[in-house]
């Protein structure tokens, strides 16, 4: 183990391959989300963010679940007033997840319900164990879906089959996720670990300056005309192709060896 945090709700390591694991450890309560514990994941993501030896981050959860959601029963001042409850609490999470350049596996290794779920969208991929199950949670108790969730789910997985998950509170498998297009790889329990660490060790080989840009150009074309997304795409490349990472491509390319990029 290269490097340990202290944190009393998650768990924060970072490997020497450069893997950064941030484990919900609240199994007793299905690792479900209370204030403190959103407010040390926001604090690990930014730290994950400014650690240069860190270049690919996953997220997963302690015991059997992923993560049940909100804790509904260790925040009663979170049900008063929900609105500022999000703001607060889950936004300054999401945010700070978002704003990190490197690749965000979630590993789910359990259920990962209401904003459990949501938070596994948030992530570049999800990486689920068979034994997994994605449950809206939202309407079984009245409320919509949050943290994130409108968001990511339609672009996932288009507007009708994200209704239909909501609006019936509908759960999915691991298997029936990766039919559906939402999990990138589904596995066998016991082979969680190992097929998240070869997906991981691939992602923190691609070049991370082009990485990063992909991204952002896929989050922002949906929004864009043609001429935009054209337009950003010109800016984006020719970003990229005046970068240190762009030439060791090249050479590597000429040399006929696998390249070492340096994100700069
Ligand atoms: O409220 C707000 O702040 C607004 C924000 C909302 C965002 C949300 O996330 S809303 C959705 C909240 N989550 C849920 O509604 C899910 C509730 N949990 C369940 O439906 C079930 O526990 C599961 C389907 C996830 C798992 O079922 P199962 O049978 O595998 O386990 P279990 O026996 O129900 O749970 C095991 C323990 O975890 C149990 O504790 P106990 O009885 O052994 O002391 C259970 O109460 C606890 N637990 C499970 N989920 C939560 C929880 N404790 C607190 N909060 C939870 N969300």
């Amino acid at each position: 183990m290269a490097q340990a945090a202290k944190f009393e709700n998650i768990l924060y390591e970072v490997k020497p391959d450069g893997l950064a694991w941030i484990t919900l450890n609240r199994p007793e309560a299905l690792n479900s989300f209370t204030g403190a514990m959103l407010g040390e994941l926001a604090q690990a993501f930014r730290q994950a963010e400014q650690a240069n030896e860190v270049r690919v981050v996953v997220i997963t959860g302690a015991g059997r679940a992923f993560c049940a959601g909100q804790d509904l029963r260790a925040n009663p001042e979170a049900i008063q007033d929900l609105q500022h409850w999000l703001a607060t609490t889950y936004r300054p999470m999401l945010t700070a997840l978002q704003a990190l350049t490197k690749p965000t596996i979630a590993m789910v290794n359990g259920v990962a319900a209401g904003a459990g779920f949501s938070l596994t969208l948030a992530c570049d991929f999800r990486v689920a164990s068979a034994r997994a199950k994605f449950i809206p949670a939202f309407g079984k108790i009245g409320l919509v879906p949050d943290s994130g969730m409108s968001r990511f789910l339609p672009r996932l997985i288009g507007f009708s089959r994200a209704l239909e998950l909501l609006g019936l509170s509908r759960d999915l498998t691991g298997e029936e996720a990766y039919s559906w297009g939402l999990v990138n790889r589904v596995c066998p329990p016991e082979q969680l670990i190992e097929v998240t660490t070869g997906l991981a060790g691939q992602l923190a080989l691609a070049a991370p300056l082009a990485y990063r840009l992909t991204r952002e150009l896929f989050q922002r074309s949906p929004e864009l005309d043609l001429a935009g997304a054209l337009s950003l795409e010109e800016d984006f490349q020719g970003r990229a192709g005046s970068s240190a990472d762009f030439k060791e491509g090249l050479a590597a390319f000429e040399e006929k060896r696998s390249p070492r990029f340096s994100g700069k």
